[in-house]
This record gives structure tokens, C-alpha cells and sequence, in this order.
């Protein structure tokens, strides 16, 4: 088949998992055409089957605002006459599940019927979405939409709740290679960070409000009284100052370490005993997944679809939003045993082995396969 993939480019989940779908379908044989208004950071190799479309947006001085969302229906338009797409899956619904319908609308003025499935995957819905200044066109679009996945049960549900969806939203999990983070984890990189063989706990995200990590933070203060332990912050946003701060004031200064955005999460994760989430919300909370693909049992919220991932009492704990202390109780009641953290390691990893790619991509190709036309490439 070949198929346009429209997403943001950055290391947010709806990306990082749009890349990875877009990678599995190529080697599969698929043509994959991305279209975004940068080379996605986890689209780093070279596949024959790999096409990337820039979306560029001319300035000119009228233009408080460069007009992205025309832009980018126009690119699909042109993606779609030149390339000869079956279908466009669309990655987080604003703006590109109302592109996609402009683009659609455009190319059936030639006769071209293009079918295009929108995947939600969070704040699209939860936060931005049901704004009022965008909630119209995100119903709209939604429901012009050919096919609809939400990336877990709770963003299913949401999503009923806060739009009127006249139509069926089914579920497709986020899915992980397990394959890329079950390694052996590098020695030498553990006693870089920890030489006293202190605990490892590791939080990764884009420090957004949403994710409080203020809470991961606290859960820290709270854990390293008990044991010696380091703290990992990977990834940065807007949040990152105030809790560089926030470590300094604790005295955590030399405890915690700020690691930037990371291409190479999966090393260390492997060298971490614990994975924080400690989010208002997650619909699905990827990192935590990739955290447990790595053997890294999870300390998470149970906020949105994170239940659905982490199961409490198997593959790490749940605990209410801001619950400070429950969450470190858990941390430390893995971290002080070694034989039940092992359990849990064991059952973070099989349950990550439930969302690997190779189960989660032929979900969507069947999905696919209902909109190919009798003409279409089947690979
Ligand atoms: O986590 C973020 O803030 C980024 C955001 C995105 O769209 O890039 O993530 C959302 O989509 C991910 C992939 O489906 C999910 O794993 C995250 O849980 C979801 N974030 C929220 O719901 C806050």
C-alpha cells in the first residue's frame, strides 16, 4: 500500500509512535510517505520505502500567523497526486484531521477518492481539543474521518464524553520493539551514575504541566531518605527550570541528573530500577511502556488509560494524582526488596511483550485493508 503519515515531528509519544508505524510498515514493503514540517527525530535510517515530504509554510509580513494547516492540505494534495496514495493516517487530530479533509475534498474534485483514518492520542482530546476556541472543527473532522483509533480505552471514552462522535472509535494500543530494550544493560554506564551502586529511578517526558514533575521530584525527596538512590530526568520542556530549582532547593543538587532529550532512552532505562509517571493524565503513557520493555517496573498515576498499561501490584503501582506519599510507599517496597522487585521486573517485561510491535502493526494494516481500493499496491 502506500500510505501518507501525517504527524508532529517531535519527540512527543504521538510522534516518536507515528515514526516507529511508518518504519514497521516500510519493511514490511510498504510505500510510507511522512508529512511534516520537519524530518521526525526517530525517522534516523535509511528505507527505500521511506519518502519525507517537508511542509513549507512561505511567511509574509500580513501574516500574524503563518497559515501551517492550508499548507500542509496542499502538501497532501500534491503527495497525493504525485505519489498515488491509498490513504492518509492522520497522527493527533488538530490541525491534521481538518487538513486531511480539506486535501480529501480537494483531490475528489478530480475523481480521487483518498480515505483518511485519524489516530487520537491525548491532549488532542483532552486538553486542546475540547477547548472551545478548536472543539467544532475537532468534532467535524473527527467524524468526517473514514476510520478512528484512540490509542486506549480511556481516550475512547473520553472522547465520546467530550464530543458528540457519531461513529465507532476503536482501539489500537501503542505498541513498542521490545527487541530495541531487551538488552543487557551497560555495567559501565551504571556505575557512572550510581558508584556507590545506589538505586536508579528515571522519569522521562517532555516536562509539560500535565506531567507534574514537581510530583516526581517529591517522590524522590521522599525515597532517597530511605535509600541511597539517583534520580534520571530525560527529556526538557517548559517545566525544566523550575524543577532544576526545585532539586537545588531539596539539596538534591548532586542526586539528580538532567539528560536532555535522549535518542538512546533505551540504555538507560536498562540501568534504572524504577520508572516515574506521576501525570494528571496519560492516555497511554508510552515512556512507561518503553520503561517495562526494558525491565523497568513503574511508579505511575493511574490517571486516564495508565491503568490499562501498568497493572497495580504486577508490572509496578498506581496511585492517585498528587498522592506524594502512596507513590514513594510503593517505590520503596520494590526498591527495599529485591526479590519482589525482581518480580516485578519479570512482569513489567511480559507485559510489554503484549503491546510489541509485531502485534500492533498488522492491527493497523487490517485496518488499512478496509479502505484499499481493488486497485491498491496489497504491499
Ligand atoms: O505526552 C505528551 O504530552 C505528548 C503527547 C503527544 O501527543 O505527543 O502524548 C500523548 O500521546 C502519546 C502517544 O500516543 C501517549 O503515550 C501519551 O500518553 C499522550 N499524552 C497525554 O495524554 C498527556
Amino acid at each position: 500500500m502506500r500510505i501518507g503519515i501525517v504527524c508532529y515531528p517531535t519527540f512527543g509519544g504521538s510522534g516518536v509512535l507515528a515514526t516507529e508505524l511508518g518504519k514497521a510498515l516500510a519493511d514490511k514493503g510498504h510505500s510510507v510517505h511522512f508529512i511534516t514540517y520537519q524530518q521526525p527525530v526517530r525517522l534516523n535510517i535509511f528505507n527505500a520505502n521511506i519518502y519525507y515530504h517537508e511542509v513549507r509554510v512561505p511567511t509574509y509580513p500580513l501574516f500574524d500567523y503563518p497559515p501551517y494547516e492550508v499548507a500542509l492540505a496542499s502538501t497532501m494534495v500534491d503527495v497525493i497526486n504525485n505519489h498515488g496514495l491509498d490513504l492518509l493516517h492522520v497522527h493527533y487530530a488538530i490541525p491534521h484531521a481538518s487538513a486531511a479533509y480539506m486535501a480529501k475534498k480537494i483531490v475528489e474534485k478530480n475523481g480521487l477518492n483518498i480515505p483518511f483514518i485519524t489516530t487520537l492520542h491525548g491532549t488532542d482530546i483532552t486538553l486542546v481539543g475540547k477547548d472551545k476556541t478548536y472543539a467544532p472543527v475537532v468534532t467535524f473532522s473527527i467524524n468526517e474521518s473514514d476510520a478512528i483509533t484512540a490509542v486506549s480505552k480511556n481516550l475512547r471514552d473520553e472522547t465520546y464524553r467530550f464530543f458528540n462522535i457519531n461513529k465507532e472509535i476503536e482501539v489500537i494500543y501503542n505498541f513498542v520493539d521490545v527487541s530495541r530494550f531487551n538488552k543487557k544493560p551497560i555495567d559501565a554506564f551504571h556505575k557512572v551514575i550510581a558508584p556507590k551502586g545506589e538505586k536508579i529511578l528515571a522519569h522521562a517526558s517532555n516536562f509539560r504541566k500535565v506531567k507534574r514533575v514537581q510530583d516526581v521530584m517529591q517522590v524522590f525527596a521522599k525515597v532517597n531518605t530511605k535509600t541511597p538512590s539517583k534520580l534520571l530526568m530525560i527529556g526538557d520542556g517548559p517545566e525544566r527550570p523550575t524543577i532544576e530549582e526545585m532539586a537545588k532547593d531539596l539539596g538534591l543538587h548532586d542526586e539528580v541528573r538532567f539528560l536532555g532529550k535522549q535518542e538512546q532512552i533505551e540504555e538507560i532505562l536498562l540501568v534504572s530500577d524504577l520508572f516515574l509517571l506521576t501525570s494528571d493524565y496519560e492516555s497511554f503513557g508510552l515512556a512507561a511502556l518503553e520503561a517495562m520493555a526494558a525491565h523497568t517496573p513503574v511508579i505511575s498515576t493511574n490517571a486516564g488509560g495508565l491503568p490499562e498499561i501498568n497493572i497495580h501490584g504486577k508490572t509496578g503501582f498506581c496511585a492517585p494524582v498528587g498522592d506524594i506519599k502512596t507513590m514513594s510507599d510503593y517505590a520503596l517496597e520494590l526498591l527495599l526488596n529485591d526479590e519482589k522487585l525482581k518480580q516485578f521486573q519479570d512482569h513489567a517485561f511480559a507485559q510489554a511483550q503484549r503491546f510489541d510491535i509485531s502485534k500492533i502493526v498488522p492491527q493497523y494494516e487490517k485496518l488499512y485493508g478496509r479502505f484499499c481500493k481493488m486497485d491498491c499496491k496489497k504491499i
